[in-house]
């Protein structure tokens, strides 16, 4: 038999078409840059994706907040504009109350208490919550302990009182740095850098890795380690895409999010201590909190508000107990 032409070209393109039709392009939204540990852990979520559904799913990362700042990207995941993002529990609180009390003071005494019920029936809990506010989580991740660092020399709480300290655009954090009697100053990650240089907020906190990452070491050099939240995040899709995939493809995601999960909590602890290292390298001056009593004391409103709410009463009351 012999084929013409047009026919081996009907062939092809048909085939091309179907192979068009059967793989789904994908958008990942990451805040961090390239070598992060979030980063790195997303990168093998992608690959591993791919992987086991045969490239049917290509996931395009897009690092750095390339697509847009946590809260409109938090949005934006949502309304299935974005399919896969990786988000810290401060933004993404302030569209699910229901996690709001993640990020209280003092709650977890360290990242393995945190995952101690993240991986747990909470955990379950907290999944349940998101799902049902458009948030698919694959893997928890590790934020770590946040800190103060500030322009100034700082020794105690009672230096932080009257400071313009930058937070996350998060009602918790907003609600924290009040009770601490200093002005909370919402900003996206991004302008911290710039904010510091120019004396727009004396002070910022966060983790180490990303206090060395966004090079806010350079300008905020005294860090008072306080560890004030233990930061869960979460690796998530948007209901949108979880609900069109098949069972096997649901598995398929739901092993990769578990893999990059475990990843990412190895290199968080390695890039915890490098970042200790280089700051201090760098001329950053640690000052440990000697008494977490005081700030804790300061924080009663804070707590009282979520005991008394039915949504997060029950949540806080099993973290507290074990
Ligand atoms: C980082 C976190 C980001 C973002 C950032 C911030 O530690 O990984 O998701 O929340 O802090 O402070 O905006």
């Amino acid at each position: 038999m012999r084929t013409s032409f047009k026919g081996l070209l009907c062939l092809s393109l048909a085939l091309c078409a179907s192979a068009a039709m059967a793989q789904a392009k994908l958008r990942a939204w990451n805040i961090h840059p390239d070598g992060y540990p979030v980063s790195e852990a997303m990168k093998s979520f992608v690959e591993q994706v791919s992987k086991s559904t045969g490239g049917r799913y290509n996931i395009e990362l897009f690092n750095s907040g390339a697509l847009g700042d946590q809260p409109k990207a938090v949005q934006m995941l949502k309304s299935g504009e974005i399919d896969v993002a990786e988000f810290s529990s401060g933004p993404l609180s302030d569209a699910v109350p229901g996690i709001k009390v993640l990020n209280l003071p003092f709650l977890f005494t360290d990242s393995a208490h945190m995952f101690r019920h993240l991986d747990g029936k909470l955990g379950e809990r907290f999944s349940a919550n998101l799902k049902s506010a458009g948030f698919v989580v694959l893997g928890w991740y590790d934020g770590g302990g946040r800190s103060f660092y500030c322009v100034k020399p700082v020794n105690n709480l009672r230096d932080l009182a009257g400071m313009n300290i930058r937070v996350q655009q998060s009602e918790v954090y907003i609600e924290m740095v009040k009770l601490m009697e200093a002005k909370p100053v919402a900003l996206p990650f991004k302008d911290v850098l710039v904010a510091l240089e120019q004396g727009k907020v004396d002070c910022a906190e966060n983790n180490l890795p990303s206090y060395e990452s966004t090079g806010h070491y350079k300008v905020a050099k005294n860090v008072y380690v306080t560890n004030h939240v233990i930061s869960p995040e979460a690796l998530v899709v948007s209901t949108k895409l979880w609900d069109k995939l098949s069972k096997e493809d649901k598995a398929a995601f739901a092993e990769a999010g578990a893999k990059s999960a475990i990843l990412m909590r190895e290199l968080w602890n390695k890039r915890v201590a490098a970042a200790l290292e280089a700051t201090t390298k760098q001329g950053s001056q640690f000052v440990k909190v000697k008494d977490v009593s005081p700030m804790v004391r300061r924080m009663g409103p804070l707590y009282g508000k979520y005991m008394a709410d039915p949504t997060t009463r029950e949540e806080l009351l099993t973290i507290i107990a074990k």
